[in-house]
């Protein structure tokens, strides 16, 4: 059996004490200047971890300079949330190995892993299997990643794919409502899947404020996460107070 690695152990570890938050940085929208700059304030305030991903052009030089700025900027581990096989950086610390598994194009549910797998090994970068299901609107990743989103008013239908995930061998679950959503996952959702699943449980997309963010927290997420609320946020002053605002909804 694939062992845990140090990152996926951190992970556990840091959940027995309470939720986690993990802040999402694009190199595509962020500079590596800001990105090591929010990093840094990330820590400070209590983040749990950086990833590092998008859709659209989260690759190569941009990627790596994005994961080098963090890297020197702060302690947390980086965990790279790739798009396809092209969001790879040797930098990093982790990745999410994930499969979108209602995808109707079996390049993002095994193909771009291939494509991306033997990379990994070289690289030596800690591969943790996840599950990542696209919930209505999806948004850009719904789109590029050929989705069949989740209407918002089935949560039965996530749980299922939840738990497929988990039987597959997937050792983490990932609700993503798509960056920028108007609403986030609802939490009747996020509920019926923690209840039928046993590895934990991340919820992303559209969560920009601290109401939002505890609400998810206790329909059951283990792992918030947020981007645009930070990345969008106007100016460094003001991520700084967002962050603040989303951190506290999440770990009260
Ligand atoms: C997107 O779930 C993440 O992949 C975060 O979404 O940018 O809306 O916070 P936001």
């Amino acid at each position: 059996m694939l062992k845990m690695g140090r990152v996926e152990r951190y992970i556990h570890d840091r959940l027995r004490e309470g939720k986690l938050h993990f802040v999402l940085l694009d190199p595509d929208d962020v500079s590596p200047e800001t990105a090591g700059k929010i990093a840094g304030m990330s820590e400070e305030i209590g983040v749990d971890a950086i990833m590092v991903g998008g859709s659209i052009g989260a690759e190569g030089e941009v990627l790596d300079d994005v994961v080098k700025a963090i890297k020197e900027n702060s302690t947390l581990p980086v965990i790279l949330f790739p798009g396809s096989h092209g969001g790879i950086s040797r930098y990093a610390d982790a990745i999410f190995f994930m499969s979108l598994l209602n995808s109707r194009n079996p390049f993002f549910i095994t193909g771009a892993q291939a494509l991306g797998a033997f990379q990994v090994k070289r690289y030596g970068i800690e591969p943790i299997p996840m599950a990542y299901l696209i919930i209505e609107p999806g948004e850009t990743v719904g789109w590029v990643g050929d989705a069949k989103p989740i209407p918002r008013h089935k949560p039965k239908i996530a749980a299922a794919y939840a738990l497929a995930g988990q039987y597959m061998g997937m050792r983490l679950v990932y609700l993503e409502a798509g960056s920028g959503a108007e609403k986030p996952v609802p939490p009747e959702m996020i509920s019926l899947v923690k209840k039928v699943i046993d590895v934990p449980l991340i919820v992303g997309g559209g969560i920009r404020t601290g109401e939002q963010a505890r609400r998810a927290v206790e329909a059951g997420a283990d792992i918030v996460v947020t981007g645009t609320a930070i990345e969008k946020a106007g100016s460094l002053g003001k991520a700084q107070k967002k962050l603040k605002e989303l951190n506290r909804g999440i770990k009260g």
